[in-house]
């Protein structure tokens, strides 16, 4: 065996002793295991089998009442040094954390059984992906693991072939609990590689390899190791001459990642022979390549998805993946046993997502933050570049918010540094993806306030670090599809129209177009946006694209206060880029 094997069984043994199992089981991936998984959740009633003729092999799982979201009040990053986890992250000493996390540990796997599951983030045979190990006590996680994760036997071989290299795997040990919102903790120790999750089982609290690996302790190695972990969709856009280029968006939780990986170009769009590819909805692992650009994968294997909001109109690549072998967490369920959530124009709930009989007076049917995890294999969007172990290159990198005024359609930075300083400046109004109030805006640089495992300061300055000689990096832009008119409606169809946008950034990468240059960056010309025929009132296309130097001149004095929030370890060059921004705009 080697030693690498050999510590994970120690771990695993010390783990056992800690948490005191009636059973250990290690995944091995294969389809037997799953179904003989999926018989035990349907026996206990963890898993609900949904309308089998028209939605074959689904399942609905209703969370407890009171774990619905992320709880990013009860995540924390546990370095050494409470400023190397910085003001963006909730801290503790990782003594006094682990012994914590211990304590609610003990004994708390009693009676039940305790799996392990070896996984891989990211294409098995890429040299970018990496592995890790979560231990749980719920049959529920290791359904969502295998869907979102390459698990089993593949991953275990490759924890033991990059054990001898030296190559060590992320350790996450993650239990119910009680599921008791009062004993409940998600706790990072970056340096140790380690992760300890207690008392919940939704999504990114439970589902170690997505938000806690793929993002909080990946970023932090990314710094160590000159790469980036980021919060973002990549997609693929083929135009009608067949050339595909790659962008990678980021937005913050519920902003639209899946819809905008996703996307079906408007009919006339599709007719020219415009094309999309999916490769990842919701992190992206970006690597400098000997060519200088950036290259990138999803780490993941399939989405975590947003229900509501989902529909034919929206997003059809989505529903259509949905039809078969799915888990769906805290939707509604029609008298046809069929799932159902707000935004689908037919059916009616008859049980609303507690599986209580649906009464408009409780609030909505299913619950805003209810999710599906699907395979990304089942989207016909999903790119043939998807798993290609080297990645595919990035032309454009796409930051955006939930900004009802102020913020245009769209604009570029004029550079890397300034591209930066839009990702670091970013804002959006909260969503249902955590718990806590709805709407409030709140600044989320780069989409990563919940996810960055380190000092937002030296985050920045890791993102400026990119800029070398040689290095041919993608050109920055900032979108918001969530503008408002006075009527309190979106003044931009969004979804599928936002290829028309794409367009744009894509011929401004290209250089083939020319663009008006404003304080605040680089804006289409009204008539270089593709928006004819969309019935849009030119009144609001003007509004879309226009920079009101009163509100920036607030914006930017807010961003100045927010860069001070890091001190010392805000990078210069941003204060100075901010600082010609609000020269600019006294013009
Ligand atoms: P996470 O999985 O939480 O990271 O979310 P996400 O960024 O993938 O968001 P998603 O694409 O699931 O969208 C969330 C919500 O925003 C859904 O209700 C969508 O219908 C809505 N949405 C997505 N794109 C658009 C758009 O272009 N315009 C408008 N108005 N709404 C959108
Ligand atoms: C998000 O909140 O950004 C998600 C869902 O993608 S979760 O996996 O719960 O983090
Ligand atoms: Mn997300």
């Amino acid at each position: 065996m080697s030693s690498q094997l050999e510590a994970l069984n120690r771990w695993v043994d010390e783990v056992a002793r800690l948490t005191q199992p009636d059973r250990i089981v290690w995944c091995d991936g294969s389809d037997a295991e799953a179904r003989q998984l999926n018989d035990l959740m349907v026996a206990r009633g963890d898993l609900i089998p949904l309308n089998a003729n028209t939605h074959p092999n689904c399942f609905l799982h209703r969370s407890s009442k009171s774990d619905v979201a992320r709880v990013e009040h009860l995540t924390l990053v546990c370095t050494p040094e409470r400023e190397d986890a910085g003001p963006n992250n909730h801290w503790m000493a990782p003594a006094e954390a682990h012994a914590k996390m211990d304590a609610l540990f003990a004994g708390c796997m009693k009676g039940r059984t305790m799996y392990v599951i070896p996984y891989c983030m990211g294409p098995i045979d890429s040299p970018i992906s990496r592995c890790g190990v979560e231990i749980t006590d719920s049959p529920y996680v290791v359904a969502n693991m295998r869907i979102m994760t390459r698990m089993g036997s593949a991953a275990l071989a490759r924890i033991e072939r990059e054990g001898a290299q030296g190559k060590p795997f992320v350790k996450g040990l993650h239990s119910i609990g009680e599921l008791d919102p009062e004993r409940r903790f998600i706790m990072h120790f970056p340096e140790e590689l380690t992760i300890k999750s207690f008392g919940s089982g939704y999504g990114g609290n439970a589902l170690l390899g997505k938000k806690c690996h793929a993002l909080r302790i990946a970023s932090y190695q990314a710094r160590r190791e000159g790469w980036l972990a980021e919060h973002m969709l990549i997609v693929g856009i083929e135009n009608p001459k067949g050339e595909t280029k790659y962008v990678a968006a980021a937005f913050p939780s519920a902003c639209g990642k899946t819809n905008l990986a996703m996307l079906i170009p408007p009919e006339g769009y599709r007719k020219a022979g415009w094309k999309v590819w999916t490769v990842g909805d919701d992190i992206c692992w970006m690597t400098p390549g000997a060519d200088g650009r950036l290259w990138a994968i999803n780490p993941e294997a399939g989405f975590f998805g947003v229900a509501p909001g989902t529909s034919q109109k929206t997003n059809p690549n989505a529903l259509a993946m949905l039809g078969h072998d799915t888990i769906f967490t805290n939707v509604a369920v029609t008298a046809d046993n069929n799932p159902w959530w707000e935004g689908l124009p037919d059916g009616t709930p008859v049980k609303d997502w507690q599986g209580r009989d649906y009464q408009p007076g409780n609030g909505p049917a299913a619950h805003p933050n209810s999710r599906f995890t699907v395979a990304a294999k089942q989207c016909a969007s999903f790119s043939p570049h998807a798993e290609d172990a080297k990645g595919v290159p990035i032309s454009a990198i796409v930051f955006g918010g939930r900004r009802e005024s102020l913020v245009p359609l769209v604009f570029q930075a004029r550079d890397w540094t300034h591209g930066v300083l839009i990702g670091a400046a970013m804002a959006s109004e909260t969503t249902a993806a955590a718990t806590g109030a709805v709407g409030v805006v709140r600044r989320d640089p780069m989409a990563m306030k919940p996810f960055c495992g380190y000092n937002y300061g030296d985050y920045f300055a890791h993102w400026l670090s990119f800029d070398q000689p040689g290095a041919k990096l993608p050109q920055v832009f900032h979108v918001n599809w969530f503008r408002k008119g006075s009527d309190g409606k979106f003044l931009w169809p969004g979804f599928g129209d936002n290829l028309r946008v794409l367009e744009w950034i894509l011929k401004r990468v290209e250089g083939s177009t020319a663009a008006h240059d404003t304080a605040i960056g680089h804006l289409p010309h009204a008539a270089d946006l593709d928006v004819a025929g969309l019935g849009l009132d030119p009144h609001h296309v003007s509004e879309l694209l226009h920079v009101d130097a009163e509100g920036w001149k607030r914006e930017i004095g807010e961003i100045g206060a927010y860069l001070d929030s890091y001190g010392e370890r805000a990078p210069a060059a941003l204060h100075r880029e901010r600082e010609r921004i609000a020269e600019a705009l006294k013009d």
